[in-house]
């Protein structure tokens, strides 16, 4: 199958008049700095707001470098930037080629600077799935104001689509040309009008572990890595959040381990053991050690199939293992390794939930992890460490550094306190949860447009365009996903008791 690209016609490859490898002008450009839109035909499935917002934040690639600005328009007014998504034959001659091939062409500004995007693509907001529009976007716009592609691999105008990349940024060769046309920016201002600041915006938070910071399993490595298994991707963890280069495919790294393992740990003797359903495997770092998988009735007698989470102690180098409300302790050095007064409860250390999703020790203190939310053990008294803000805590928030997650201490079901007040939210997904018997009404105000929703229902949903709520019937309110496309949202959540 062609490699995804650009629909604009060019001559990519070795430059015939010997010039280096370089970005290309197609020779004409605006003659104001100031130059309209307007989006004349949405994509299918998104929400138009968040559409809106990814074009502004396309077109902000480019003013970010030079005084040109860019204002929305809407309605029939005339802009110098019209932007449609449309299928197959759509007006121009050009017609689009279903999935995958072309994902979008634009004129340069002679021809009249529009873009137009295959809506056969499935067009996404900070995902790895389907096609990123705003990388796309801010490429078209390129070609908009006057830019050829670029024989520059890494540039924003190399002619094919590179994949969703969180930490974009226009490549060197991108600001030259861009600047070539246009001059550099001189209008540095924090707020300059229709731009963004240098140097470039600050690094994104992983979309998948920020938007559900559940996962399968952590565990650290031989060489002291922190690793976390969630579905077919490992991420490697910092101090404060997560590597770059994250997250890759687990088969890339372990090639014999499937998907979705239960759980993982490192013994003291360096070697790694996986589990998943009934089986487990034994690597050195990466490489398998031996014939694997094996049956976990075989190698680790008396610990069940389908196991939730496993840990190495610290204090005494036994293995635990917890499954449902139960726990195992198993030590290689005794025959047997499960004494017969296991399982235990899980609950008789004190404040460790039931049906933990991963453990792992770090830094002297096991931790267990259930949904989003995750406990510090204190191995020294059995309970569940004191600290400021008190556990549980969110995962995505205090591991893997996604700032828009919530950092005080947890409430009921791991949902964050329902006393939060007038929360700012910037420009980000952000889950919100509350319980039906301490929220009584949630505010939300998105850019103007206030929806009241009681709880005294227990059926409710709001959708004001830029932002969602539902519950389902139960007594809880389910999560719920506000996609934020103003810059600021206010969530009011007031409590009854
Ligand atoms: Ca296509
Ligand atoms: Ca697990
Ligand atoms: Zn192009
Ligand atoms: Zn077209």
């Amino acid at each position: 199958m062609a490699t995804p690209r650009c629909g604009v016609k060019d001559k990519v490859g070795p430059a015939a008049d010997g010039r280096s490898k370089r970005y290309a002008l197609q020779g004409s450009r605006w003659r104001t700095k100031n130059l309209t839109y307007k989006l004349s035909k949405y994509p299918t499935g998104l929400n138009k707001q968040e559409v809106d917002k990814e074009i502004a934040k396309a077109f902000s690639v480019w003013s970010g470098e030079t005084d040109l600005t860019f204002t929305p328009k809407s309605g029939y007014e005339n802009v110098h930037i019209e932007i449609r998504f449309e299928v197959g034959e759509h007006g121009d001659g050009d017609p689009f080629d279903g999935p995958g091939g072309t994902l979008a062409h634009a004129y340069f500004p002679v021809y009249g600077g529009d873009a137009h995007f295959d809506d056969s693509e499935r067009w996404t907001i900070r995902s790895y799935r389907g096609t990123n529009l705003f990388q796309v976007a801010a490429h078209e716009f390129g070609h908009s104001l006057g830019l050829s592609h670029s024989d520059i691999k890494s540039a924003l105008m190399a002619p094919f689509y590179r994949g969703y990349d969180p930490y974009f940024t226009l490549d060197q060769d991108d600001i030259d040309a861009i600047q070539a046309l246009y001059g550099k920016k001189t209008n540095y201002g924090p707020r300059g009008q229709g731009t963004t600041s240098r140097p470039s915006p600050p690094a994104e938070e992983d979309p998948e572990l920020c938007k559900d910071p559940k996962v399968d399993a952590m565990f650290n490595t031989k060489d002291g890595d922190t690793i976390v298994f969630k579905g077919k991707h490992y991420w490697k963890l910092t101090d404060n959040g997560v590597a770059s280069g994250y997250p890759r495919r687990i088969s890339s790294t372990w090639k014999e381990l499937p998907s979705n393992i239960d759980a993982a740990f490192t013994y003291r003797n360096g070697k790694t053991y996986f589990f998943k359903g009934t089986q487990y495997w034994r690597y050195i770092n990466s490489t398998m050690d031996g014939d694997y998988p094996k049956e976990i009735s075989d190698g680790f007698t008396g610990i069940p199939d389908h196991i939730d989470a496993a840990t190495v102690w610290t204090g005494n180098g036994k293995i635990y293992f917890y499954k449902g409300t139960k726990f195992w302790r198993f030590d290689p050095a005794s025959k047997p390794p499960v004494r017969s007064n296991y399982p235990k409860l899980i609950k008789n250390w004190q404040g460790i939930p039931d049906h933990v999703n991963a453990a792992v020790t770090y830094k002297g203190y096991t931790y267990f992890f259930q949904d989003n939310a995750y406990y510090r053990f204190n191995d020294r008294t059995f309970s569940v460490d004191v600290a400021e803000p008190a556990f549980p805590r969110s995962t995505a928030y205090w591991w893997f550094g996604c700032k828009s997650a919530n950092r005080g201490t947890l409430g009921k079901d791991n949902r964050p306190f329902a006393s939060v007040s007038n929360m700012d939210v910037a420009d980000d997904d952000t889950y919100y949860y509350g319980s039906l018997d301490n929220i009584d009404d949630i505010i939300l105000d998105a850019g103007g447009t206030d929806e009241l929703v009681t709880s005294s229902s227990n059926h409710g949903h709001a959708d004001s365009g830029t932002s969602s709520l539902s519950t389902h019937s139960g007594n809880t309110w389910q999560p719920f996903l506000m996609n934020i496309a103003m810059t600021t949202i206010i969530a009011r959540f007031i409590a009854t008791t």
